[in-house]
């Protein structure tokens, strides 16, 4: 059976896949609006109909990416708040669902932000890696303190999210020193706090975030500065519960050689990670909406959101 998937669904999926929508909090919020979308305008008649078109579209959104774990979380919750039994009441419910899911994700980020700044002092710098709405709540709120930060903000090859990072501080008016990669080591010198986000986190208190990641963590902790890392509880991986590990994504080669540079170079075989995993003994800690945690505890706060349920497919029912 064929589904009705609207537009919208299709163009985030698309915007998802294409980067232009991206970081972990981002993509989930533009999936719920796509499946608030897909409700609004389905034309299902039964409500099997509408409910397997809901799941379709669900399915093909997920499809996009599969590290940021904030993908599956987003369409399981709202999935999960469909209930009635007309069509009518499944769109109101799903409706209802992600405006609840879209002003919680809201509501995490800023009680974060609040919980993070408290580990900022005044006149600190931070050194970041990617771009993380999440890590830069925290930045937010110690402004809103009154406290002073400069920030170093590694470019992040090959996509360069750096580049949105020092855009944002610079419009808080924070002073920004830009850094390829390689120079962080160098850098670390004049950090206070390590700052990035998260794509997912895992029981075992492993943090998934953006290539270079656990490079950055391990030159910090060699240094002495502490790892700190902002990621709502969205970000907690259910699955890695019952021994699953996060697929880490593989992106296309031509983001690191095109095809010119390519044909220079001769036959070279290039890999392109997007993320990687950084051991817990490199974190300091994990700041969520939920309190501030080292990393091997982690698990107890899984445990207590995800009780038995450990995750499936979110369209799974
Ligand atoms: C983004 C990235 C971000 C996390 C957290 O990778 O690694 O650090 O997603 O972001 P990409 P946020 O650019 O490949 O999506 O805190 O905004 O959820």
């Amino acid at each position: 059976m064929e589904y009705e998937i609207h537009p919208a669904v299709t163009d985030a999926a698309d915007d998802i896949a294409d980067m232009e929508i991206r970081g972990a909090a981002t993509i989930a919020d533009a999936a719920a609006a796509a499946l608030g979308e897909q409700a609004v305008a389905s034309t299902a008649e039964t409500p099997a109909a509408f409910q397997a078109e809901m799941r379709t579209a669900a399915r093909e959104l997920h499809e996009t990416r599969p590290t940021a774990v904030s993908l599956p979380n987003a369409l399981r919750y709202v999935l999960r708040g469909m209930e009635g039994d007309t069509v009518s009441e499944l769109r109101a419910s799903v409706v209802a669902s992600v405006d609840e899911f879209r002003r919680e994700l809201d509501q995490a980020q800023d009680n974060l932000g609040q919980i993070g700044a408290n580990r900022l002092r005044d006149g600190d710098t931070i050194m970041t890696h990617c771009h993380s709405t999440d890590a830069l709540s925290c930045v937010r709120h110690a402004l809103d303190d009154g406290k002073e930060l400069s920030a170093i903000v590694k470019e992040t090859r090959p996509r360069k999210q750096g580049h949105i990072t020092a855009r944002q501080l610079r419009e808080w008016g924070v002073p920004v020193t830009l850094i390829v990669d390689n120079a962080a080591r160098r850098y670390l010198d004049d950090t206070d706090h390590v700052l990035v986000g998260a794509d997912a986190i895992a029981a075992d208190g492993s943090v998934i975030n953006k290539i270079g990641t656990s490079g950055l963590a391990v030159n910090a902790r060699e240094r002495g500065v502490p790892i700190m890392v902002a990621a709502q509880t969205l970000k907690l991986h259910p699955g890695t519960m019952t021994g699953h590990t996060v697929e880490i994504e593989m992106r296309d080669e031509e983001e690191i050689l095109p095809d010119d540079k390519r044909a220079e170079i001769g036959d070279v075989t290039v890999e392109n990670p997007a993320f990687d995993v950084t051991p817990p003994r490199y974190v300091d800690a994990i700041v969520t909406e939920r309190g501030q945690f080292p990393p091997e505890s982690i698990v107890t706060l899984m445990r207590e959101l995800f009780g038995d349920q450990h995750g499936g497919e979110p369209w799974e029912r």
